[in-house]
């Protein structure tokens, strides 16, 4: 230790006399503690990664992280050497399953958590402490120096989501993990695929094969849509999963069924199929509540599904069922819930299940913008939990200000402060803040068909629902957020991000 700048340049982790390493904590969500001091570390030609047992899936995930922009080996050992980058699986009192702790010092990196999870939370912190063109996949010029000190974190939520509609239009599977990648790097925890909708059904289902064959067969403006197979659906869980994220899967029901409809007649209360719709209208279509098949369907369907989640949740959608009398949608709900339980899943709804009977543990969506639906109030009350995705601030669909030529604004404009300044624990008002999961940023795709659009939407607005759902409420501070995420710009830069160039945002 010991060693200063421009002091002892021949060891290997010597300190070449350059900019000062960003300081420590200069990460988006902001960590729940910091504690910088002592001397920076820097990543030699020779460092190794020491990470193994249950600490080596992360360490080879580092590994593929630095070796294209450094150009180091940087080997994989089962030993801490002077200069490593240390990952160890240890018991870690109070950190949870996703929490971490980071200590930097000149001689090596240590990140050590109760679980790979947290490795994984770490390794991004890391990695963001890291100058920006370490993102880039081609040799860079280094030094590549973090700021010494320790970083201990923990989650506020254990529920930090992104959604996005693949429905509306429809995404590849590379499309969907490079957005995994983009997410992981915020912290996100689940991935909340949009899978149905009246425009595109977007997932096959061996007992109703015309549902993806022909319901998805097209989406929004005429195109050619397209669906996953089981197996391409299971590469995205299994993708999600080596980014600690766990896949929520939503079959959209009673309304925003048209592709649905389309596919089987016998699914329409008059037996009429209606053709496949590419427009935008919502609330025009909806199951036949009344018929016993529609119970056949949905319960195939999602026993299919439950069987390709590994993780807990089954969202049943249950949005603008406009085309659905308030009975009916009470009566639909009553039937499909169960069916949800029996799978041993738990029910994820839009908020407008709390209008009908949300049964035991299930998780309301909120998505309204006013956060005084009497409702949602008395569920939570009650016991429903809510996740928090108010349109005016958590919805990346939403144009920026008006001249954003992506997007909708039914929700208003949302500026980036605008997606940060909200509180996701006193958002409803008089819901006990106990009562709130997590938060979600949904990206509905009725304006977006290539990568570029769901970066340009979502960055750098979901950093901000993210640092929500991780950063204690204590540390939010729109100063220090926004000069935190103009940091990241120049990362976006080298990951090939293109983003939204907010004039409240310094960018560097
Ligand atoms: C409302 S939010 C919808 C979606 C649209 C979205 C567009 C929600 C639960 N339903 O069907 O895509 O607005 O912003």
């Amino acid at each position: 230790s010991g060693v200063g700048l421009g002091v002892g340049a021949a060891g290997p982790n010597a300190v070449a006399a350059a900019a000062p390493p960003r300081p420590l904590g200069q990460v988006v969500p902001e960590p729940s503690s910091v504690q910088p001091g002592g001397a920076p570390y820097t990543l030699g030609r020779h460092a190794v990664i020491d990470a193994s047992g249950p600490a080596a899936q992360v360490g080879q995930y580092l590994a593929g992280l630095l070796r294209p922009s450094t150009g180091y080996a940087l080997p994989l050992t089962h030993d801490a050497r002077p200069g490593a980058i240390t990952l160890r699986v240890a018991h870690m009192p109070g950190l949870g399953g996703e929490g971490y702790r980071l200590d930097v010092r000149d001689s090596g990196v240590l990140i050590e958590a109760d679980a790979p999870a947290g490795l994984f939370h770490g390794v991004q912190t890391l990695r963001q402490l890291l100058p920006a063109n370490v993102e880039a996949r081609t040799p860079q010029a280094g030094p590549w120096t973090v700021a010494g000190g320790t970083i201990t974190d923990t989650p506020r939520y254990a529920y930090r989501g992104a959604m996005l509609d693949v429905a509306r239009h429809f995404f590849t599977v590379a499309q969907v993990e490079r957005y995994i990648d983009e997410l992981s790097l915020y912290k996100i925890n689940y991935l909340h695929l949009h899978l149905t909708d009246d425009q595109g059904w977007r997932i096959a289902v061996d007992s109703w094969p015309k549902l993806a064959t022909y319901g998805g067969s097209t989406e929004v403006g005429g195109g050619p849509g397209g669906y996953y197979t089981k197996a391409q659906y299971e590469q995205i869980v299994r993708y999600a999963a080596s980014r600690f994220m766990t896949v929520v899967p939503e079959m959209d029901m009673p309304a925003h069924t048209n592709a649905a409809l389309a596919s089987y007649a016998d699914l329409d209360c008059d037996g009429v199929a209606p053709p496949l719709y590419t427009g935008t209208n919502v609330g025009f279509s909806s199951l036949c509540v009344a018929k016993p098949v529609t119970y056949t369907f949905v319960a195939d369907v999602l026993r299919e599904l439950a069987a390709l989640t590994p993780g807990p949740y089954l969202h049943i959608g249950g949005d603008e069922a406009h085309s659905t009398s308030a009975a009916d949608y009470t009566t639909f709900t009553d039937k499909v819930q169960p069916i949800v339980t029996g799978l041993h899943k738990t029910v994820m709804a839009w908020n407008e299940i709390t209008d009908a009977h949300p049964v035991k543990g299930a998780i309301a969506q909120y998505w309204g913008t006013t956060g005084t639906e009497a409702s949602v109030i008395a569920a939570a009350k009650a016991g429903t939990r809510l996740v928090m995705s108010p349109a005016n601030h958590a919805y990346m669909d939403m144009k920026y200000d008006k001249s954003t030529v992506l997007g909708l604004n039914w929700a208003g404009y949302i500026e980036v402060e605008d997606a940060y300044n909200w509180d996701p624990a006193t958002f409803v008002k008089g819901a006990p803040a106990s009562a709130v999961y997590g938060v979600e940023a949904p990206l509905w795709s009725e304006t977006l068909t290539t990568s570029a659009d769901i970066d340009y939407m979502a960055f750098p607005r979901l950093p901000a629902i993210a640092e929500l759902g991780w950063s204690p409420a204590a540390t939010h501070d729109w100063n220090s957020f926004s000069v935190r995420l103009a940091a990241q710009g120049p990362r976006w830069d080298a990951m090939g991000i293109g983003y939204y160039h907010s004039a409240q945002v310094p960018w560097p």
